[in-house]
């Protein structure tokens, strides 16, 4: 296979270590499921493990393969096993608190040019949400595209009252709305895939991301659903191709639900997302205005005018509230990781000395 087809793109290219070469190939991951991988590689593809060394190497969850990827890989088996020696340098990569009390990184994406930011335009439309999104991609320099599904639900009056709201609300981004049951809008969709980009679609479940990707498809190529295969011993595997190759080019990454997307120290995204506040805050009195009671912060003037909507202001301060908590409490737990880690090491050297 030509690796023009996953996109080694120029930004990557420039990252690959020419010299690793000699004993390495490149590949793509594809999908991830816990321990094991599936690549895209020069050979097709095929499931993949990583070295011993890439595993006790890595310190941190952001130092494992996530979807998207690109990889120095070993071929064994007839190409039919790999195993993953090293990252290459990612663009950016996508990620979220995993949920519960635990403060943790669940990896999204890596590698991304445009996101696909679906709401449905009946239950699940939410202005808040979508900045959350917005926030989020830009902070990552990936270009969101909002896609609202469903259009079928939905009076054509109502849906241009919605889409008017957006407008108000996020004047910067693209939006528009769309039905899977129309092959037109598929068609339009399928014309802002380009060749040689990397999409992928993000959203609560339910909004009709998967339903997207296999109309894209069409009938011509495999249905994301057929991907349920068996593994060599003849069990299902539950493993889902996640990144697809389209017809014209264009590499598609579906990805789960997520019910909470981890706002990590998102300042830039919270400045390019909430535009007009980032510009309003320049004109607080004070330079570390949190913008929530202090005298002479332009945003709550702005708030008691009406120049701001009140909705808009409460979900900044949420955002940027957590975003400084997750990435404090973040730090705070790899510090403990870390100083864990020197113990038991210290521990075991003391023990080996006593032992000698
Ligand atoms: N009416 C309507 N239903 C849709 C549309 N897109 C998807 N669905 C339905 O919504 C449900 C969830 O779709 P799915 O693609 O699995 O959502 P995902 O969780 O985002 O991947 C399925 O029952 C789909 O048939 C749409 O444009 N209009
Ligand atoms: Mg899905
Ligand atoms: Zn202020």
């Amino acid at each position: 296979m030509d690796l023009t087809a996953i996109r080694l793109s120029d930004f990557i290219k420039s990252r690959v270590d020419k010299d690793k070469l000699t004993d390495y190939q490149l590949a793509r991951v594809a999908a991830v499921d816990k321990d094991s991988f599936i690549l895209i590689g020069e050979g097709g593809e095929c499931r993949a493990e990583l070295t011993g060394k890439l595993s006790y190497t890595a310190n941190s969850p952001l130092d494992y393969p996530a979807v998207g990827d690109w990889v120095y890989v070993q071929y064994f088996n007839d190409n039919t096993l790999a195993l993953i020696h090293e990252l290459i340098p990612r663009k950016n990569l996508l990620k979220r608190k995993t949920s519960g009390k635990a403060i943790d990184i669940q990896l999204i994406a890596a590698n991304i040019d445009t996101a696909f930011i679906m709401q449905s335009l009946d239950a699940n439309f939410n202005l808040q949400r979508l900045e959350r999104y917005l926030v989020v991609t830009t902070e990552s320099n990936i270009r969101p595209v909002i896609l609202f599904s469903k259009s079928d639900l939905l009076q054509s009056d109502e849906i241009a009252g919605k889409l008017l709201e957006v407008k108000n609300r996020l004047p910067n981004v693209k939006a528009i709305s769309f039905s899977n049951l129309h092959d037109a809008d598929i068609s339009t969709i399928n014309n802002m895939l380009v060749k040689g980009e990397t999409f992928c679609l993000l959203g609560s479940s339910g909004v009709g991301k998967t339903t997207l990707l296999n109309n894209l498809l069409g009938e011509n190529t495999y249905k994301t659903r057929s991907v349920r295969e068996r593994d060599e011993k003849g069990r299902h595997t539950t493993s889902r191709r996640q990144l697809t190759i389209l017809e014209n080019g264009a590499i598609l990454i579906d990805t789960p639900g997520m019910r909470e997307l981890g706002a990590f120290d998102v300042e830039l995204g919270i400045e390019d997302t909430f535009t007009e506040i980032a510009e309003l805050s320049k004109k607080c009195r004070f330079t570390d205005c949190s913008h929530a009671q202090e005298l002479g912060c332009a945003v709550l003037a702005a708030l008691e005018n009406g120049a701001i909507e009140r909705k808009q202001y409460e979900n900044y301060i949420k955002i940027a509230k957590e975003s400084k908590h997750y990435s404090m409490s973040y730090l705070e737990k790899r510090r403990k990781d870390r100083d864990f880690g020197k113990m038991v090491k210290s521990v075991t050297r003391m023990k080996n000395s006593q032992t000698k």
